[in-house]
């Protein structure tokens, strides 16, 4: 089988790739391990720069965001005994979403498939082949076990941090830059209406611990656990305690409902570059992951394939290479500052280790850091800039 572009997966990166790339005339694959029930059922992000809004309003998925999507204009930072809100608006004139991955999945899959696109689900034994000749191709088993192989002009590794796009690259050729917290994070998602209007993010001596939601009548909630807790530790009961304990402020209440999914995800900071290799393009969690903390997961990945489609585009239409020449550096750059705010975040929000010597002296600079963003007009305008997105356009 032969096609423009073979993409390697069908998470959010690749779901939108298909899409830009089909608003521009141009063809693709979509090569995904895993069924099409399980990649809809997966929960994941749930905040969405302004940004990433108009990426997706732009080529035409973003219909449902804009009924369903809520759009918050701040966010409540929180220690114990106090709640402090930072605004977005005030602070940088930008807002966020709040609308789950999952639901962006659901309607990139709907809107690809209706439109034709080309998908072979439940692939076994994926291989990016000849990436840095000329003919690529994407070999695999489908999901009968029979070979295939996909020819095409270029390949986009879309598949993920366990995937095989970024592993494709010689280790020579790649650099990875990692950071792996000591702290997990135990994610609930509850049928019960949120408690609060905006997210709440909050340090406690027990933990970090956070609100989010997914519509008026789902909430999301997060608690910091060791890095090497299990699930099976976590009753329902024990999680909507630590929840409580956690979130608790004065003339304030969590309401709590049954819980629909809960999982341990672990924490890290990673960064592996160049993100191309001859004909080969790395885009989202393929190459870089953020610790949640920040919210920036999704909206990488959306800026990275918005980057990599308009490139695409370009050298595909119009014969010229210089986008896609430029496509690993600048997305590096968004990346690192990603990075950096992501580490920023986590880094003011979870306690330290009970086994770490520096415990103490880490807690006071967290308050004093927690202080500061919520005192300093200069300081909360740095965070929402950093938190919209507001100052990094989706070029
Ligand atoms: P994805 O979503 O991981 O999609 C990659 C797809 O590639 C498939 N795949 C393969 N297909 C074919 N052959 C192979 N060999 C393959 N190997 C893998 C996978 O099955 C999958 O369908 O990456 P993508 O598209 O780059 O999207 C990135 C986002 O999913 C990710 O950045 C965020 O979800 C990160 N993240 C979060 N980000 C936030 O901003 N806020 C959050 O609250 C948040 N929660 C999360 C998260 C990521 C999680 N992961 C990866 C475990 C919670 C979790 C649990
Ligand atoms: C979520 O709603 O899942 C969510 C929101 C903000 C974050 C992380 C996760 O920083």
């Amino acid at each position: 089988m032969r096609t423009q572009v073979a993409i390697v997966g069908s998470g959010p990166s690749g779901l939108l790739l298909s899409q830009i790339l089909a608003k521009q005339g141009i063809e693709s694959v979509i090569v995904e391990n895993r069924s099409q029930e399980y990649v809809l059922a997966r929960i994941r992000a749930g905040v969405i720069e302004h940004g990433a809004v108009d990426v997706l309003t732009d080529f035409g998925v973003a219909d449902r965001l804009h009924r369903e999507g809520m759009r918050h204009d701040g966010v409540y930072l929180q220690w114990p005994g106090e709640r402090h809100r930072i605004d977005f608006v005030e602070s940088c004139g930008q807002s966020v979403w709040v609308y789950g991955q999952t639901e962006i999945t659901k309607d990139l899959i709907g809107i690809r498939e209706a439109a034709g696109q080309r998908f072979f689900w439940e692939v076994s034994g994926t291989a990016i082949l000849d990436a840095d000749t000329d003919h690529p191709r994407v070999a695999f088993l489908d999901a009968d076990g029979d070979a295939q192989v996909v020819e095409a002009d270029y390949v986009a590794g879309c598949d993920g941090f366990h995937g095989v796009g970024r592993q494709t690259i010689p280790e020579s050729v790649r650099t990875v830059r990692e950071r792996v917290y000591p702290y997990a994070w135990l994610g609930i998602l509850a049928q019960v209406a949120p408690s609060t209007d905006e997210l709440i993010y909050a340090l406690h001596p027990d933990g970090f611990a956070m609100h989010s939601m997914r519509s008026h009548e789902v909430s999301r909630l997060y608690l910091q656990v060791a890095p090497d807790d299990v699930i099976e530790n976590w009753s329902d009961d024990r999680i909507w305690e630590g929840l409580s304990t956690r979130l608790a402020i004065d003339g304030w209440s969590l309401q709590s409902g049954p819980t629909l999914e809960k999982s341990i995800t672990p924490m890290r900071s990673f960064v592996s570059a160049p993100m191309r290799w001859g004909r080969l393009f790395l885009a989202g969690d393929a190459s870089h992951i953020v610790p949640p903390t920040g919210a920036k997961g999704l909206n990488l990945a959306i800026a990275d394939v918005k980057r990599l489609g308009t490139a695409l585009a370009r050298a595909v239409n119009e014969g010229q290479q210089d986008l896609l020449d430029r496509y690993s550096d600048d997305a590096l750059e968004r990346v690192w500052q990603s990075t950096h705010f992501s580490w920023w975040m986590t880094s003011m929000l979870h306690m330290p280790p009970a086994s770490d010597p520096d415990r103490d002296f880490l807690l006071q600079m967290q308050l004093t850091q927690l202080h500061h963003v919520t005192s300093n007009a200069t300081a909360a305008r740095g965070l929402a800039e950093n938190y919209t997105g507001a100052f990094q356009p989706y070029s």
